[in-house]
Protein backbone atom coordinates (compact mmCIF):
# COMPACT_ATOMS: atom_id res chain seq x y z
CA UNK A 1 0.00 0.00 0.00
CA UNK A 2 1.68 3.52 -0.99
CA UNK A 3 1.15 6.25 1.62
CA UNK A 4 -1.59 8.71 0.38
CA UNK A 5 -0.35 12.58 1.21
CA UNK A 6 -4.19 12.43 2.33
CA UNK A 7 -4.76 14.01 5.80
CA UNK A 8 -8.73 14.62 4.94
CA UNK A 9 -9.41 10.91 4.36
CA UNK A 10 -13.06 11.25 2.94
CA UNK A 11 -12.31 10.45 -0.80
CA UNK A 12 -10.06 7.76 -0.22
CA UNK A 13 -12.62 6.18 2.55
CA UNK A 14 -15.51 6.40 0.17
CA UNK A 15 -14.24 4.59 -2.95
CA UNK A 16 -16.03 1.36 -3.63
CA UNK A 17 -14.95 -1.26 -2.23
CA UNK A 18 -12.36 -3.32 -3.87
CA UNK A 19 -14.51 -6.22 -5.29
CA UNK A 20 -16.77 -3.73 -7.12
CA UNK A 21 -13.93 -1.87 -8.78
CA UNK A 22 -12.92 -2.57 -11.80
CA UNK A 23 -9.67 -4.23 -13.37
CA UNK A 24 -7.50 -1.20 -14.35
CA UNK A 25 -5.07 -2.34 -17.09
CA UNK A 26 -1.60 -0.42 -17.58
CA UNK A 27 0.03 -2.53 -19.90
CA UNK A 28 1.56 0.40 -22.51
CA UNK A 29 5.03 1.11 -21.17
CA UNK A 30 4.07 4.75 -21.26
CA UNK A 31 1.94 4.27 -18.17
CA UNK A 32 3.96 2.71 -16.03
CA UNK A 33 3.89 5.61 -13.47
CA UNK A 34 6.09 6.09 -11.00
CA UNK A 35 4.07 5.65 -6.80
CA UNK A 36 4.31 9.13 -6.49
CA UNK A 37 3.06 11.78 -8.35
CA UNK A 38 1.44 15.00 -8.99
CA UNK A 39 -0.86 15.82 -11.77
CA UNK A 40 -0.27 19.47 -12.08
CA UNK A 41 3.86 19.06 -11.53
CA UNK A 42 4.00 16.39 -14.63
CA UNK A 43 1.63 18.91 -16.69
CA UNK A 44 3.17 22.66 -15.28
CA UNK A 45 6.05 22.55 -13.48
CA UNK A 46 7.66 20.12 -15.72
CA UNK A 47 6.77 21.85 -18.54
CA UNK A 48 8.50 25.07 -17.24
CA UNK A 49 11.45 22.95 -15.96
CA UNK A 50 12.09 21.62 -19.75
CA UNK A 51 12.06 24.79 -21.00
CA UNK A 52 8.98 25.69 -22.31
CA UNK A 53 8.16 28.90 -19.73
CA UNK A 54 7.94 31.76 -22.48
CA UNK A 55 5.57 29.56 -24.61
CA UNK A 56 2.14 30.49 -24.40
CA UNK A 57 0.07 28.51 -22.96
CA UNK A 58 -3.44 30.19 -21.91
CA UNK A 59 -4.87 31.90 -24.21
CA UNK A 60 -7.95 34.13 -23.60
CA UNK A 61 -9.77 37.21 -25.38
CA UNK A 62 -8.57 38.60 -22.03
CA UNK A 63 -5.10 37.24 -21.96
CA UNK A 64 -2.62 34.85 -22.69
CA UNK A 65 -0.16 33.61 -20.12
CA UNK A 66 2.77 31.24 -20.66
CA UNK A 67 4.10 28.50 -19.04
CA UNK A 68 5.99 30.59 -16.40
CA UNK A 69 2.93 33.07 -15.91
CA UNK A 70 0.50 30.22 -15.20
CA UNK A 71 3.24 28.32 -12.93
CA UNK A 72 3.28 31.71 -10.75
CA UNK A 73 -0.45 32.07 -10.79
CA UNK A 74 -0.93 28.55 -9.88
CA UNK A 75 1.49 28.76 -6.84
CA UNK A 76 -0.24 32.18 -6.16
CA UNK A 77 -3.87 30.33 -5.52
CA UNK A 78 -2.39 27.06 -3.85
CA UNK A 79 -0.73 29.55 -1.60
CA UNK A 80 -3.98 31.42 -0.21
CA UNK A 81 -5.80 27.89 -0.67
CA UNK A 82 -3.06 26.62 1.83
CA UNK A 83 -2.40 29.91 3.89
CA UNK A 84 -5.12 31.58 4.00
CA UNK A 85 -7.95 29.07 4.29
CA UNK A 86 -6.51 26.26 5.46
CA UNK A 87 -6.88 23.61 2.81
CA UNK A 88 -5.28 20.60 3.94
CA UNK A 89 -4.46 17.49 1.49
CA UNK A 90 -7.61 15.86 0.15
CA UNK A 91 -10.06 18.67 0.94
CA UNK A 92 -12.54 18.91 -1.91
CA UNK A 93 -12.48 22.85 -3.02
CA UNK A 94 -15.69 23.59 -5.79
CA UNK A 95 -14.78 25.42 -8.83
CA UNK A 96 -16.98 27.75 -10.43
CA UNK A 97 -16.67 29.79 -13.81
CA UNK A 98 -16.98 29.54 -17.53
CA UNK A 99 -13.54 28.70 -19.33
CA UNK A 100 -11.16 31.22 -18.92
CA UNK A 101 -7.55 31.53 -17.92
CA UNK A 102 -8.46 31.64 -14.08
CA UNK A 103 -11.08 28.74 -13.68
CA UNK A 104 -7.60 26.92 -15.19
CA UNK A 105 -5.39 28.15 -13.01
CA UNK A 106 -7.39 27.22 -9.90
CA UNK A 107 -7.97 24.25 -10.96
CA UNK A 108 -4.34 23.16 -11.72
CA UNK A 109 -3.84 24.86 -8.09
CA UNK A 110 -6.32 22.38 -6.52
CA UNK A 111 -4.42 19.59 -7.80
CA UNK A 112 -0.87 21.02 -6.85
CA UNK A 113 -1.93 21.89 -3.15
CA UNK A 114 -3.20 18.29 -3.45
CA UNK A 115 -6.86 18.77 -3.08
CA UNK A 116 -9.65 17.36 -4.94
CA UNK A 117 -11.17 19.50 -8.02
CA UNK A 118 -15.07 19.79 -7.55
CA UNK A 119 -15.86 21.53 -10.61
CA UNK A 120 -19.10 22.25 -11.68
CA UNK A 121 -21.06 23.32 -14.95
CA UNK A 122 -21.96 27.45 -15.43
CA UNK A 123 -25.78 26.45 -15.68
CA UNK A 124 -26.15 24.48 -12.64
CA UNK A 125 -28.80 26.07 -10.13
CA UNK A 126 -28.32 26.24 -6.45
CA UNK A 127 -29.92 23.61 -5.50
CA UNK A 128 -28.05 21.16 -7.90
CA UNK A 129 -24.73 23.10 -6.91
CA UNK A 130 -25.71 22.65 -3.08
CA UNK A 131 -26.48 18.40 -3.84
CA UNK A 132 -22.65 18.55 -5.10
CA UNK A 133 -21.17 20.26 -2.04
CA UNK A 134 -23.31 17.59 0.16
CA UNK A 135 -22.28 14.38 -1.44
CA UNK A 136 -18.70 15.02 -1.87
CA UNK A 137 -18.73 17.65 1.54
CA UNK A 138 -16.94 20.33 0.28
CA UNK A 139 -15.88 22.84 2.23
CA UNK A 140 -14.02 25.34 0.09
CA UNK A 141 -15.10 27.54 -3.17
CA UNK A 142 -13.51 29.31 -5.72
CA UNK A 143 -16.09 31.02 -8.13
CA UNK A 144 -15.98 33.62 -10.78
CA UNK A 145 -18.00 36.75 -9.39
CA UNK A 146 -20.31 36.74 -12.51
CA UNK A 147 -21.56 33.21 -11.09
CA UNK A 148 -22.16 34.99 -7.74
CA UNK A 149 -25.85 34.91 -7.34
CA UNK A 150 -26.17 31.34 -7.58
CA UNK A 151 -22.83 30.47 -5.64
CA UNK A 152 -24.63 32.78 -2.72
CA UNK A 153 -27.88 30.81 -2.85
CA UNK A 154 -26.37 27.41 -2.79
CA UNK A 155 -24.18 28.57 0.09
CA UNK A 156 -27.07 29.05 2.30
CA UNK A 157 -28.28 25.72 1.75
CA UNK A 158 -25.40 24.09 2.02
CA UNK A 159 -23.74 24.22 5.91
CA UNK A 160 -20.89 22.04 4.68
CA UNK A 161 -19.40 24.71 2.75
CA UNK A 162 -16.84 27.08 4.72
CA UNK A 163 -15.30 29.48 2.43
CA UNK A 164 -15.77 30.45 -0.57
CA UNK A 165 -13.73 32.91 -2.45
CA UNK A 166 -14.63 35.02 -5.35
CA UNK A 167 -12.11 36.08 -7.78
CA UNK A 168 -12.89 39.06 -10.37
CA UNK A 169 -14.31 41.06 -8.08
CA UNK A 170 -11.25 41.43 -6.31
CA UNK A 171 -10.95 39.39 -3.19
CA UNK A 172 -9.37 36.54 -4.72
CA UNK A 173 -6.76 38.96 -6.27
CA UNK A 174 -5.95 40.74 -2.98
CA UNK A 175 -4.98 37.50 -1.19
CA UNK A 176 -2.84 35.84 -4.28
CA UNK A 177 -0.38 39.69 -4.39
CA UNK A 178 0.66 38.59 -0.84
CA UNK A 179 4.12 38.52 -1.08
CA UNK A 180 5.91 35.10 -0.64
CA UNK A 181 2.57 33.42 -2.41
CA UNK A 182 4.38 33.16 -5.87
CA UNK A 183 6.35 30.41 -4.69
CA UNK A 184 4.52 27.30 -3.66
CA UNK A 185 5.83 23.51 -3.13
CA UNK A 186 3.65 21.07 -4.37
CA UNK A 187 1.95 18.32 -2.29
CA UNK A 188 3.98 15.32 -2.75
CA UNK A 189 0.51 13.04 -3.35
CA UNK A 190 0.46 9.57 -4.29
CA UNK A 191 -0.11 8.78 -8.17
CA UNK A 192 -3.31 6.73 -6.50
CA UNK A 193 -4.78 9.60 -4.65
CA UNK A 194 -8.24 11.18 -6.13
CA UNK A 195 -7.52 14.52 -7.25
CA UNK A 196 -10.86 14.82 -9.12
CA UNK A 197 -14.05 14.13 -7.95
CA UNK A 198 -16.37 14.55 -11.47
CA UNK A 199 -20.36 14.56 -11.22
CA UNK A 200 -21.76 12.92 -14.41
CA UNK A 201 -24.91 15.79 -15.75
CA UNK A 202 -27.28 12.65 -15.12
CA UNK A 203 -29.99 12.93 -16.96
CA UNK A 204 -32.29 10.63 -14.47
CA UNK A 205 -31.63 10.38 -10.98
CA UNK A 206 -29.36 12.45 -8.94
CA UNK A 207 -25.61 13.21 -10.50
CA UNK A 208 -23.37 10.41 -9.32
CA UNK A 209 -19.46 11.97 -8.05
CA UNK A 210 -17.12 10.14 -10.16
CA UNK A 211 -13.47 9.76 -8.67
CA UNK A 212 -10.15 10.06 -10.29
CA UNK A 213 -6.30 9.65 -9.66
CA UNK A 214 -3.75 11.68 -10.48
CA UNK A 215 -2.56 9.43 -12.29
CA UNK A 216 -5.84 8.75 -14.63
CA UNK A 217 -5.11 12.48 -15.96
CA UNK A 218 -1.79 11.86 -17.18
CA UNK A 219 -3.32 8.12 -18.67
CA UNK A 220 -6.04 9.92 -20.55
CA UNK A 221 -3.25 11.97 -22.11
CA UNK A 222 -0.63 9.20 -22.77
CA UNK A 223 -3.44 7.07 -24.08
CA UNK A 224 -6.39 8.84 -26.28
CA UNK A 225 -3.27 12.08 -26.35
CA UNK A 226 -0.89 10.41 -27.35
CA UNK A 227 -1.80 7.33 -29.91
CA UNK A 228 -4.92 8.96 -31.14
CA UNK A 229 -5.36 12.90 -31.24
CA UNK A 230 -1.29 13.34 -31.69
CA UNK A 231 -1.22 16.65 -30.80
CA UNK A 232 2.34 18.62 -30.85
CA UNK A 233 3.73 21.78 -29.25
CA UNK A 234 3.15 23.91 -32.08
CA UNK A 235 -0.85 23.09 -31.59
CA UNK A 236 -3.61 25.45 -30.16
CA UNK A 237 -6.22 23.49 -29.22
CA UNK A 238 -10.09 25.24 -28.98
CA UNK A 239 -13.59 24.45 -28.22
CA UNK A 240 -16.53 24.26 -26.33
CA UNK A 241 -17.21 22.11 -23.87
CA UNK A 242 -16.65 23.52 -20.66
CA UNK A 243 -13.74 23.03 -18.11
CA UNK A 244 -16.08 21.05 -15.60
CA UNK A 245 -16.96 18.76 -18.17
CA UNK A 246 -14.30 15.89 -18.00
CA UNK A 247 -14.19 16.19 -22.26
CA UNK A 248 -13.80 19.81 -21.79
CA UNK A 249 -10.86 19.27 -19.03
CA UNK A 250 -9.07 16.59 -20.91
CA UNK A 251 -9.18 18.77 -24.29
CA UNK A 252 -8.68 21.79 -23.91
CA UNK A 253 -6.29 21.51 -20.27
CA UNK A 254 -4.58 18.65 -19.82
CA UNK A 255 -4.06 17.26 -23.68
CA UNK A 256 -2.50 20.49 -24.98
CA UNK A 257 -0.64 20.75 -21.49
CA UNK A 258 0.78 17.60 -21.73
CA UNK A 259 1.75 18.51 -25.30
CA UNK A 260 3.69 21.24 -24.48
CA UNK A 261 0.75 23.25 -26.88
CA UNK A 262 -1.68 26.38 -26.37
CA UNK A 263 -5.40 26.28 -25.78
CA UNK A 264 -7.53 29.25 -26.20
CA UNK A 265 -10.19 29.30 -23.26
CA UNK A 266 -14.08 31.26 -24.49
CA UNK A 267 -16.38 31.71 -21.82
CA UNK A 268 -18.96 31.45 -24.99
CA UNK A 269 -18.61 28.83 -27.41
CA UNK A 270 -21.31 29.13 -29.54
CA UNK A 271 -20.95 28.72 -33.73
CA UNK A 272 -19.84 32.12 -34.20
CA UNK A 273 -17.85 32.53 -31.21
CA UNK A 274 -15.67 29.66 -32.03
CA UNK A 275 -15.65 30.62 -35.90
CA UNK A 276 -14.58 33.78 -35.42
CA UNK A 277 -12.20 32.72 -32.55
CA UNK A 278 -10.43 29.77 -35.21
CA UNK A 279 -9.89 32.53 -37.35
CA UNK A 280 -8.54 34.87 -35.17
CA UNK A 281 -6.28 32.57 -33.17
CA UNK A 282 -5.22 30.61 -35.85
CA UNK A 283 -6.49 26.80 -33.95
CA UNK A 284 -5.12 23.83 -34.78
CA UNK A 285 -7.38 21.55 -32.56
CA UNK A 286 -11.25 21.89 -32.45
CA UNK A 287 -13.35 19.84 -29.49
CA UNK A 288 -16.93 20.31 -29.69
CA UNK A 289 -19.81 18.16 -30.11
CA UNK A 290 -22.05 16.67 -33.06
CA UNK A 291 -24.17 19.43 -33.10
CA UNK A 292 -21.89 22.12 -33.13
CA UNK A 293 -20.48 20.70 -36.05
CA UNK A 294 -23.54 20.72 -37.66
CA UNK A 295 -24.16 24.14 -36.89
CA UNK A 296 -20.51 25.42 -37.78
CA UNK A 297 -21.62 24.11 -41.26
CA UNK A 298 -23.82 26.54 -42.26
CA UNK A 299 -21.02 29.86 -41.34
CA UNK A 300 -18.23 28.77 -42.76
CA UNK A 301 -18.82 30.95 -45.71
CA UNK A 302 -16.00 34.17 -45.55
CA UNK A 303 -14.77 32.62 -42.81
CA UNK A 304 -10.83 31.32 -43.03
CA UNK A 305 -10.18 28.34 -40.80
CA UNK A 306 -7.71 27.00 -42.60
CA UNK A 307 -5.36 26.61 -39.98
CA UNK A 308 -7.38 23.52 -38.48
CA UNK A 309 -5.79 20.14 -38.62
CA UNK A 310 -7.77 18.04 -36.34
CA UNK A 311 -11.25 18.11 -34.85
CA UNK A 312 -12.61 15.84 -32.28
CA UNK A 313 -16.12 15.00 -31.75
CA UNK A 314 -17.59 13.23 -28.78
CA UNK A 315 -20.83 13.39 -26.71
CA UNK A 316 -22.79 11.56 -29.11
CA UNK A 317 -22.83 9.66 -31.79
CA UNK A 318 -21.26 11.87 -34.72
CA UNK A 319 -23.56 10.40 -37.82
CA UNK A 320 -22.32 9.33 -41.26
CA UNK A 321 -23.64 12.80 -43.19
CA UNK A 322 -22.27 15.35 -40.83
CA UNK A 323 -18.98 13.87 -41.24
CA UNK A 324 -19.15 13.75 -45.15
CA UNK A 325 -20.32 16.97 -44.96
CA UNK A 326 -17.50 18.43 -42.52
CA UNK A 327 -14.85 16.56 -44.87
CA UNK A 328 -16.55 18.27 -47.92
CA UNK A 329 -16.41 21.17 -46.65
CA UNK A 330 -13.26 21.23 -44.53
CA UNK A 331 -11.29 18.34 -46.22
CA UNK A 332 -10.34 17.29 -42.34
CA UNK A 333 -11.51 13.89 -41.24
CA UNK A 334 -13.52 14.28 -37.49
CA UNK A 335 -12.05 12.36 -35.38
CA UNK A 336 -15.30 10.54 -33.29
CA UNK A 337 -14.60 9.15 -29.72
CA UNK A 338 -16.87 7.75 -27.04
CA UNK A 339 -15.83 8.78 -23.63
CA UNK A 340 -17.71 8.77 -20.68
CA UNK A 341 -17.13 10.84 -17.41
CA UNK A 342 -16.71 7.70 -15.68
CA UNK A 343 -13.97 6.83 -17.84
CA UNK A 344 -12.63 10.28 -17.74
CA UNK A 345 -12.41 10.37 -21.45
CA UNK A 346 -12.48 9.14 -24.92
CA UNK A 347 -11.62 5.27 -25.16
CA UNK A 348 -12.88 4.25 -28.05
CA UNK A 349 -11.54 6.19 -31.43
CA UNK A 350 -9.46 6.03 -34.10
CA UNK A 351 -6.57 8.33 -35.82
CA UNK A 352 -7.28 9.72 -39.42
CA UNK A 353 -5.78 6.95 -41.49
CA UNK A 354 -8.00 4.45 -39.31
CA UNK A 355 -11.17 5.44 -39.34
CA UNK A 356 -14.41 4.50 -41.01
CA UNK A 357 -16.95 7.20 -41.34
CA UNK A 358 -20.27 6.79 -39.00
CA UNK A 359 -18.11 4.22 -36.96
CA UNK A 360 -16.62 5.32 -33.28
CA UNK A 361 -13.75 3.62 -34.77
CA UNK A 362 -11.77 0.95 -32.60
CA UNK A 363 -10.44 0.52 -28.44
CA UNK A 364 -7.77 3.16 -27.83
CA UNK A 365 -4.20 1.60 -27.14
CA UNK A 366 -4.33 1.03 -23.40
CA UNK A 367 -8.13 0.19 -23.15
CA UNK A 368 -9.75 -3.17 -24.15
CA UNK A 369 -13.82 -3.28 -25.47
CA UNK A 370 -15.99 -5.84 -25.95
CA UNK A 371 -19.70 -6.41 -26.51
CA UNK A 372 -22.02 -8.87 -24.56
CA UNK A 373 -25.63 -10.18 -23.89
CA UNK A 374 -27.20 -9.58 -20.51
CA UNK A 375 -25.49 -12.86 -19.26
CA UNK A 376 -22.33 -11.24 -19.82
CA UNK A 377 -21.23 -13.59 -22.71
CA UNK A 378 -19.34 -12.40 -25.51
CA UNK A 379 -21.41 -11.81 -28.72
CA UNK A 380 -19.91 -12.46 -31.97
CA UNK A 381 -19.07 -9.57 -34.59
CA UNK A 382 -22.04 -7.54 -36.03
CA UNK A 383 -24.77 -8.64 -32.81
CA UNK A 384 -25.48 -5.84 -31.00
CA UNK A 385 -25.07 -6.14 -27.39
CA UNK A 386 -23.59 -4.17 -24.34
CA UNK A 387 -20.91 -2.26 -24.41
CA UNK A 388 -18.25 -3.02 -22.02
CA UNK A 389 -14.60 -1.80 -21.75
CA UNK A 390 -11.43 -1.51 -19.20
CA UNK A 391 -8.41 -0.02 -19.70
CA UNK A 392 -6.11 2.70 -17.21
CA UNK A 393 -8.63 4.55 -16.22
CA UNK A 394 -12.70 3.19 -14.87
CA UNK A 395 -15.65 3.42 -12.37
CA UNK A 396 -15.17 4.85 -9.20
CA UNK A 397 -18.61 6.67 -7.27
CA UNK A 398 -18.73 8.33 -4.55
CA UNK A 399 -20.54 6.14 -1.75
CA UNK A 400 -23.03 5.32 -4.88
CA UNK A 401 -24.74 1.88 -4.99
CA UNK A 402 -25.05 2.59 -9.02
CA UNK A 403 -21.16 1.18 -9.19
CA UNK A 404 -22.66 -2.26 -9.07
CA UNK A 405 -24.44 -1.43 -12.07
CA UNK A 406 -21.53 0.20 -14.02
CA UNK A 407 -19.14 -2.45 -13.45
CA UNK A 408 -19.49 -6.30 -13.93
CA UNK A 409 -17.09 -8.64 -13.39
CA UNK A 410 -14.00 -6.13 -13.47
CA UNK A 411 -15.51 -4.42 -16.98
CA UNK A 412 -16.82 -0.67 -17.00
CA UNK A 413 -20.52 -1.19 -18.05
CA UNK A 414 -20.90 2.12 -20.23
CA UNK A 415 -25.02 1.78 -20.90
CA UNK A 416 -24.32 1.99 -24.57
CA UNK A 417 -25.69 -0.76 -27.40
CA UNK A 418 -23.03 -1.26 -29.66
CA UNK A 419 -22.21 -3.47 -32.44
CA UNK A 420 -18.28 -4.63 -33.30
CA UNK A 421 -17.67 -5.79 -36.99
CA UNK A 422 -15.07 -8.24 -38.06
CA UNK A 423 -12.35 -5.66 -38.77
CA UNK A 424 -13.32 -4.54 -34.82
CA UNK A 425 -14.95 -1.49 -35.76
CA UNK A 426 -17.32 -0.27 -32.47
CA UNK A 427 -20.42 0.89 -34.27
CA UNK A 428 -22.68 3.03 -31.55
CA UNK A 429 -26.56 1.91 -32.23
CA UNK A 430 -27.86 3.72 -28.81
CA UNK A 431 -27.81 4.42 -25.22
CA UNK A 432 -29.00 0.42 -24.19
CA UNK A 433 -32.38 2.23 -22.13
CA UNK A 434 -33.57 4.30 -25.12
CA UNK A 435 -33.59 1.11 -28.10
CA UNK A 436 -37.13 1.12 -29.68
CA UNK A 437 -38.99 -2.09 -29.34
CA UNK A 438 -42.01 -1.81 -32.17
CA UNK A 439 -44.00 -4.95 -33.16
CA UNK A 440 -41.14 -6.59 -31.92
CA UNK A 441 -38.30 -5.18 -33.87
CA UNK A 442 -35.40 -3.22 -32.17
CA UNK A 443 -35.06 -0.20 -33.66
CA UNK A 444 -31.82 2.34 -32.80
CA UNK A 445 -33.34 5.96 -32.63
CA UNK A 446 -29.43 7.47 -33.82
CA UNK A 447 -29.84 5.25 -36.75
CA UNK A 448 -33.32 6.95 -37.81
CA UNK A 449 -31.81 10.14 -36.99
CA UNK A 450 -28.77 9.61 -38.76
CA UNK A 451 -30.70 8.78 -41.80
CA UNK A 452 -33.05 11.77 -41.57
CA UNK A 453 -30.44 14.56 -40.83
CA UNK A 454 -28.67 13.53 -44.48
CA UNK A 455 -31.78 14.92 -46.02
CA UNK A 456 -31.33 18.88 -46.98
CA UNK A 457 -34.41 19.70 -44.97
CA UNK A 458 -33.57 18.43 -41.59
CA UNK A 459 -31.03 21.02 -39.56
CA UNK A 460 -31.43 18.59 -35.90
CA UNK A 461 -33.76 15.92 -34.72
CA UNK A 462 -34.64 12.94 -32.17
CA UNK A 463 -35.95 9.99 -32.73
CA UNK A 464 -38.10 8.03 -29.63
CA UNK A 465 -40.57 5.43 -29.14
CA UNK A 466 -44.21 6.71 -28.37
CA UNK A 467 -46.16 4.48 -26.83
CA UNK A 468 -48.99 2.19 -28.99
CA UNK A 469 -51.48 -0.17 -28.09
CA UNK A 470 -50.81 -1.96 -31.29
CA UNK A 471 -47.05 -2.02 -31.71
CA UNK A 472 -45.95 -1.56 -28.16
CA UNK A 473 -44.23 1.61 -29.19
CA UNK A 474 -44.12 3.33 -32.55
CA UNK A 475 -41.09 5.04 -34.33
CA UNK A 476 -41.54 8.90 -33.15
CA UNK A 477 -39.15 11.62 -34.41
CA UNK A 478 -39.12 15.20 -33.98
CA UNK A 479 -37.27 17.64 -35.88
CA UNK A 480 -36.15 20.82 -36.40
CA UNK A 481 -36.80 21.81 -40.17
CA UNK A 482 -33.98 24.11 -41.95
CA UNK A 483 -34.79 27.65 -42.76
CA UNK A 484 -37.31 27.69 -46.21
CA UNK A 485 -38.79 24.61 -45.05
CA UNK A 486 -42.64 24.01 -44.02
CA UNK A 487 -43.48 21.36 -41.62
CA UNK A 488 -46.73 20.09 -43.29
CA UNK A 489 -48.11 16.62 -44.12
CA UNK A 490 -46.43 17.33 -47.30
CA UNK A 491 -42.77 17.35 -45.93
CA UNK A 492 -43.70 14.38 -43.04
CA UNK A 493 -44.68 12.53 -46.49
CA UNK A 494 -41.17 12.95 -48.31
CA UNK A 495 -39.76 12.28 -44.94
CA UNK A 496 -40.75 9.29 -44.11
CA UNK A 497 -40.42 8.49 -47.61
CA UNK A 498 -36.73 8.91 -47.55
CA UNK A 499 -36.10 6.96 -44.74
CA UNK A 500 -37.76 4.13 -45.95
CA UNK A 501 -35.40 4.07 -49.13
CA UNK A 502 -32.81 4.61 -46.99
CA UNK A 503 -32.99 1.70 -44.07
CA UNK A 504 -35.15 -1.42 -43.55
CA UNK A 505 -38.78 0.28 -43.98
CA UNK A 506 -39.90 -0.79 -40.59
CA UNK A 507 -37.56 1.64 -39.26
CA UNK A 508 -39.93 5.05 -40.61
CA UNK A 509 -41.10 7.46 -38.55
CA UNK A 510 -45.09 6.47 -38.30
CA UNK A 511 -45.23 10.59 -36.34
CA UNK A 512 -44.09 13.22 -36.80
CA UNK A 513 -43.77 16.46 -34.79
CA UNK A 514 -41.92 20.01 -36.12
CA UNK A 515 -40.05 22.09 -33.14
CA UNK A 516 -38.68 24.78 -32.98
CA UNK A 517 -35.54 23.25 -30.76
CA UNK A 518 -34.40 20.21 -29.18
CA UNK A 519 -34.10 19.91 -25.12
CA UNK A 520 -30.08 19.28 -24.21
CA UNK A 521 -28.61 18.77 -21.51
CA UNK A 522 -25.41 21.29 -20.09
CA UNK A 523 -23.11 19.00 -21.39
CA UNK A 524 -25.05 19.01 -25.26
CA UNK A 525 -26.41 15.78 -25.55
CA UNK A 526 -30.12 14.88 -26.43
CA UNK A 527 -32.46 14.66 -23.75
CA UNK A 528 -34.30 11.59 -24.96
CA UNK A 529 -36.34 10.94 -22.48
CA UNK A 530 -37.89 14.62 -22.55
CA UNK A 531 -38.42 13.46 -26.36
CA UNK A 532 -40.23 10.22 -25.12
CA UNK A 533 -42.43 12.17 -22.01
CA UNK A 534 -43.43 14.57 -24.25
CA UNK A 535 -44.47 11.54 -27.25
CA UNK A 536 -45.92 9.56 -24.22
CA UNK A 537 -48.32 12.96 -23.46
CA UNK A 538 -49.30 12.93 -26.87
CA UNK A 539 -49.96 9.86 -27.29
CA UNK A 540 -52.26 9.92 -24.21
CA UNK A 541 -53.83 12.84 -25.37
CA UNK A 542 -54.75 11.17 -28.67
CA UNK A 543 -56.11 8.14 -26.92
CA UNK A 544 -58.22 10.92 -24.75
CA UNK A 545 -59.91 12.77 -27.30
C1 LIG B 1 -22.47 8.96 -24.93
C2 LIG B 1 -21.32 8.80 -27.16
C3 LIG B 1 -21.85 7.77 -29.14
C4 LIG B 1 -22.50 7.50 -24.54
C5 LIG B 1 -17.51 12.30 -22.56
C6 LIG B 1 -15.72 12.30 -24.18
O1 LIG B 1 -19.82 12.26 -23.12
C7 LIG B 1 -18.97 12.12 -22.25
O2 LIG B 1 -19.29 11.78 -20.96
P1 LIG B 1 -20.74 11.64 -20.31
O3 LIG B 1 -20.56 11.04 -18.98
O4 LIG B 1 -21.57 10.67 -21.26
C8 LIG B 1 -21.14 9.37 -21.61
C9 LIG B 1 -22.11 8.77 -22.61
O5 LIG B 1 -22.28 9.69 -23.72
N1 LIG B 1 -21.36 9.25 -25.88
C10 LIG B 1 -20.25 9.96 -25.63
N2 LIG B 1 -19.48 10.02 -26.75
C11 LIG B 1 -20.13 9.31 -27.71
N3 LIG B 1 -22.17 8.04 -27.86
N4 LIG B 1 -20.73 8.21 -29.75
C12 LIG B 1 -19.84 9.00 -29.09
N5 LIG B 1 -18.74 9.46 -29.70
O6 LIG B 1 -23.84 7.17 -24.27
C13 LIG B 1 -21.66 7.49 -23.26
O7 LIG B 1 -21.92 6.35 -22.47
O8 LIG B 1 -21.45 12.97 -20.37
C14 LIG B 1 -17.07 12.18 -23.87
C15 LIG B 1 -14.80 12.56 -23.20
C16 LIG B 1 -15.21 12.69 -21.89
C17 LIG B 1 -16.57 12.57 -21.57
N6 LIG B 1 -16.93 12.70 -20.27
Amino acid sequence: MIASAHVDTFARDNLPPAALQPEFLFDLPELQYPDRMNACVELLDNAVARGLGDRPCIVTPAETLNYAQLLERVNRIASVLVNDLGMVPGNRVLLRSANNAMMAASYLAVLKAGGIAVATMPLLRAKEISYVIGKAKVAFALCDSRLGEEMDKAKSLAPELKQLVYWGSGDLEKRMAQPGYENFSACNTAASDVCLIAFTSGTTGQPKGTMHFHRDLLSVCDTYGRHVLRANADDRFIGSPPLAFTFGTGGLLFFPMRAGASTVLLEKAGPDELLAAIEQHRATVCFTAPTAYRALLGKLDGRDIASLRKCVSAGEALPKATWEAWHAATGISILDGIGSTEMLHIFIGSPEEDLRPGATGKPVPGYQAKIIDNDGNALPPNVPGRLAVRGPTGCRYLADERQRKYVEDGWNITGDTYLCDKEGYFWYQARSDDMIVSAGYNIAGPEVESVLLSHPAVAECGVVGAPCPERGQIVKAFIVLRPGFAGDATMTKILQEFVKAEVAPYKYPRAVEYVSSLPKTDTGKLQRFRLREAAAASANAKLAS
